[in-house]
């Protein structure tokens, strides 16, 4: 009984998605580098994304959300979007290993005319991971989400004229 019970235990941390939410960088890598290791995903600087996606991180230039979401289309996808713990990670990992300091970018997510969220690329919105006090709605100005507000992972709420590295998904 007492084995079966550590067999147990043992097969669901090992199933267990870890999640990488309000970790420091280096305990995200760590995450990343087991169970979110980057793959090449067709061309070059894109990497594979869970729901046969492949994910880019634009940081040369930065842009307005608008400029942002023009050049994904522009790509063949749009502004990524994230409906679970896995894709969050993946976008998450992205952007960390890639940059040792906390870099803002630009999402999918943003406001409807309902004021209420929802993702560029018309996928549902029901997973999200806001930053504390996020989102506030600053001024009736902020009509576009970002990640890595404050600390790794965090969204917020924020204007959607500046500008910013931004992350772009497509099919593939
Ligand atoms: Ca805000």
């Amino acid at each position: 009984m007492r084995c079966g019970g550590v067999t147990v235990i043992l097969l669901l941390a090992l199933l267990c998605i870890q999640d990488t939410t309000a970790k420091s960088r280096s305990e995200i890598l760590g995450i990343c580098l087991r169970q979110y290791p980057a793959r090449k995903c067709g061309a070059p600087e894109w990497y594979r994304m869970s729901g046969n996606r492949c994910i880019k991180l634009f940081w040369k230039t930065r842009e307005p959300y608008i400029d942002a979401r023009r050049i994904c289309r522009k790509e063949g996808g749009d502004l990524v979007s994230m409906h679970n713990v896995e894709e969050y990670s993946q976008v998450l990992c992205l952007v960390a290993r890639s940059f040792k300091n906390l870099l803002r970018v630009w999402v999918g997510g943003q406001r409807g005319t309902n004021y209420h969220f929802k993702w560029s690329d018309g996928t549902p919105w029901k997973f999200t991971r806001w930053a504390p006090r996020q989102p506030d709605f600053f001024f009736l100005h902020e009509f576009c989400v970002e990640m890595n507000y404050g600390d790794w992972g965090r969204w917020n709420d924020n204007y959607c004229m500046d500008r910013k590295a931004f992350v772009c998904a497509r099919k593939g």
